[in-house]
């Protein structure tokens, strides 16, 4: 089995996501977050496990923070300005992310949509090609399109989560209800692919850290995040809460003490 070691700190993870310029737009961003060295030197500075970003920022950004943080090279993405069914095309080769210093690479699918079988096919591929180099892959898991009524259907979270093990994901990501006893049954299903959850659109403080705490009391392996961090006043102090929770298993009163 491909290790997941370089992503992983004793086991957990706590990985920054930033493809949302392409995902969203600058909707998300400010002055200050739209500079991808920002978000790189929060990624430093913060100690998080890795950075998962498109080729694009890859190429341009990473040369200057290489050996300080391990990169995630996202290899598909599309954008929300279209009304199409969800598709989301792959862009970068894993041949170029390893190039590029990956040491992992990160794919989308969208289960449910019409495409599906494509993104399938071509998460396959990536899956061996990966496996060839000895890096691993992560799976964004996402159901969404004509087929996906509600994305936070408690079934329909656990089915996405195993069909990332049937596809040979090694790390999946999935998005998260709010339901604990539904996340241990989605864990369960991911077999030994570890599963990671998503941070979401920007909530107040104690609510997101009570999620995270939520999270790993179900059993993941850690979240992957982007906004409650890089859209925080204070994006290092809320690093080292969540890193409170995800790696020391702090409780949420202690965690937010470090907010102040
Ligand atoms: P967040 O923590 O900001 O939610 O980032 C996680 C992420 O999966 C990003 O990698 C991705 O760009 C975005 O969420 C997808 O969001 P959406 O569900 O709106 O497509």
């Amino acid at each position: 089995m491909i290790s997941l070691d370089k992503v992983l700190k004793n086991g957990k993870s706590l990985i920054l996501a930033y493809d949302h310029g392409m995902e969203h737009g600058p909707v998300d961003f400010n002055l200050k977050n739209c500079d991808p060295r920002f978000i790189f030197e929060i990624a430093v500075k913060g100690g998080f496990s890795a950075i998962a970003v498109g080729h694009g920022l890859a190429e341009k950004y990473y040369p200057e923070f290489q050996g300080q943080i391990p990169l995630i090279v996202k290899l598909n993405g599309h954008t929300s300005m279209t009304k199409l069914e969800p598709y989301s095309p792959q862009l970068c080769s894993v041949k170029r992310a390893v190039e590029m210093g990956a040491s992992a690479v990160g794919f989308t699918i969208y289960p449910g949509s019409t495409l599906e079988n494509k993104m399938f096919v071509n998460f396959s591929k990536i899956v061996e090609e990966a496996h060839n180099f000895g890096i691993p892959v992560i799976l964004w898991a996402y159901p969404r399109g004509a087929y996906v009524a509600n994305n936070l259907d408690n079934k329909t979270i656990a089915y996405a989560a195993r069909i990332g093990l049937e596809l040979g994901a090694d790390m999946i990501k999935l998005q998260h209800n709010g339901d604990a006893e539904n996340l241990k049954w989605t864990i369960a299903n991911a077999g030994l692919a570890k599963v990671a959850v998503s941070g979401g659109s920007k909530v107040d403080d104690r609510l997101f850290l009570l999620r995270a705490k939520q999270v790993m009391n179900s059993g993941a392996t850690g979240m992957i995040v982007g906004r409650n961090i890089w859209k925080h006043e204070h994006p290092l102090k809320m690093v080292e809460a969540l890193k409170k929770i995800i790696f020391d298993n702090a409780n949420v009163d202690d965690a937010i003490k470090l907010l102040s």
